[in-house]
């Protein structure tokens, strides 16, 4: 049995965080950052059945198009990814009555809509990007045994051509889902590895006022290669969503619609339009499935 200051469960027998039970929530998930982003999605459903909120995890299900989804922000960062995938898991995987895992496990497919800067010049900004491989410099995945799903030769490679300061932890790397791979790619949607920092500052090479332990991490990220992937992009959530989903036994997918060029410093002129037309994408992928 998982003992009440495992699984914390609230008087109404919702998980701690989330303020959810399990009949709160469909099988399809969305994850956005953003809270002001999960009424965006569903803004497009034909009816929202249920709403929530506890501090940055907002949650919203209803159908489209005749499917069951939930839209749910995350807020920033692997340390929440922690939170928000453990509860969900629990919901779906854990009985909340006997607090005994359930014999017959659910997989959820959750896919992440972020926003993103680019590190290659020719992945121009209002461009998609899927994250193939999420590339975890954060260290949060580093406190469970990971053996199982990290890809240990693109990690050597890329520990090799940083020379990773070893007291930064050691970066993981883990896959998305084949099948919402195969689900969602066509040929506008680049591919490639999404680097996942533990901070948005100094983690992602930038300087205000504190310098930085490696000023030449970016550029090396930007000509890594590994059997023709190249990091394509660095945000702050991808490779936790992943590691997290694979041990667990979900399918996980990260699209980004990438809204700063970071190699040639510019910005898009309407970040806005570019997430949209990605949600339209995605929701109407997620519906072709019956
Ligand atoms: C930082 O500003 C946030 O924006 C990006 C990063 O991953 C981080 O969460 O993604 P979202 O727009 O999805 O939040």
């Amino acid at each position: 049995m998982i003992k009440q200051s495992e699984l914390i469960l609230n008087p109404d027998g919702s998980v701690y965080h989330l303020n959810l039970r399990p009949e709160h929530i469909a099988h399809d998930i969305i994850f956005v950052g953003d809270q002001n982003r999960v009424e965006k999605i569903t803004q497009f459903f034909e009816n929202i059945e249920f709403s929530t909120q506890k501090r940055e995890f907002k949650t919203q299900t209803g159908t489209y198009k005749g499917k069951r989804i939930t839209v749910m922000s995350t807020g920033i960062g692997p340390d929440n990814i922690d939170i928000v995938i453990n509860e969900l898991d629990a919901l779906v995987n854990i009985d909340l009555k006997t607090r005994l895992p359930k014999e017959e496990l659910t997989s959820l497919n959750i896919i992440r809509i972020g926003t993103s800067g680019s590190l290659q010049a020719d992945i121009p900004t209002d461009s998609f990007v899927m994250s193939k491989f999420g590339l975890g410099m954060d260290n949060m995945l580093r406190s469970y045994q990971i053996d199982s799903v990290s890809d240990k030769n693109l990690e050597e490679a890329f520990i090799k051509h940083t020379n990773w300061d070893a007291k930064k932890g050691r970066p993981y790397v883990t896959r998305c889902s084949e099948k919402l791979e195969k689900l969602i790619e066509s040929e506008r949607i680049f591919k490639g590895i999404t680097a996942t920092a533990g901070g948005f500052y100094a983690p992602q090479g930038r300087v205000l006022r504190l310098a930085l332990q490696d000023a030449d991490l970016n550029s090396k990220m930007d000509n890594f290669e590994f059997e023709d992937s190249k990091i394509t992009n660095l945000e702050m959530e991808t490779a936790a969503i992943y590691g997290l989903s694979a041990l667990l036994g979900h399918n996980a997918l990260s699209l980004n619609a990438i809204i700063a060029n970071r190699a040639l410093g510019t910005f898009s002129d309407d970040p806005y339009k570019a997430v949209d037309e990605l949600i339209a994408y995605t929701l109407q992928k997620i519906a072709s499935v019956k």
